[in-house]
């Protein structure tokens, strides 16, 4: 019966937009891109209020068809970023991914983003929760760092 179909489809689904209390995201942005530019990354801060480790393993984008966790690290001299598996929030802690570290990388664009514009970003989470974002598009300086930013470990 259809019905009950729908039904089942509706439960199957609900844990997906169960909110995820225990995660809050704090000034998100993605890279804005240059025209025929095709990749992106997603910065911000994320902090984790619950009393267990918040462990982000995929992320998914309508803006993008491939979205990959990445790490900056250092190869000899030359910073390369690489793919990783997924990223740790410690217990009542927080991560900043920024540039030159730890980004949600967007691959294949589907068009390119411009300052002003938004776009959803979904991070799912190990223990079967998903955060979604909104998150602005804004123009990063590449290159040089001219902010006065604290490493906080
Ligand atoms: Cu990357």
């Amino acid at each position: 019966m259809k019905l009950n179909t729908i039904l089942l489809t509706a439960l199957a689904l609900a844990p997906l937009s169960a909110a995820n209390a225990a995660i809050d995201v704090n000034d998100a942005y993605a890279r804005a891109t240059p025209p025929n530019a095709t990749t992106s990354a997603v910065f911000g801060t994320i902090q984790n209020t619950s009393n267990e480790v918040r462990t982000i393993v995929s992320a998914t984008s309508q803006a993008a068809s491939v979205v990959e966790l990445h790490d900056v690290i250092k190869d000899g001299d030359v910073m390369k970023m690489r793919q990783i598996k997924s990223i740790e929030i410690p217990a009542n802690g927080k991560i900043i991914l920024k540039p030159g570290s730890l980004h949600i990388m967007l691959l294949d664009a589907k068009q390119s983003m411009k300052e002003g514009e938004t776009i959803n970003v979904e991070l799912s989470f190990a223990n079967g929760e998903v955060k979604v974002l909104t998150v602005p598009v804004k123009k990063v300086m590449s290159g040089m760092k001219h902010n006065h930013d604290h490493m906080h470990h």
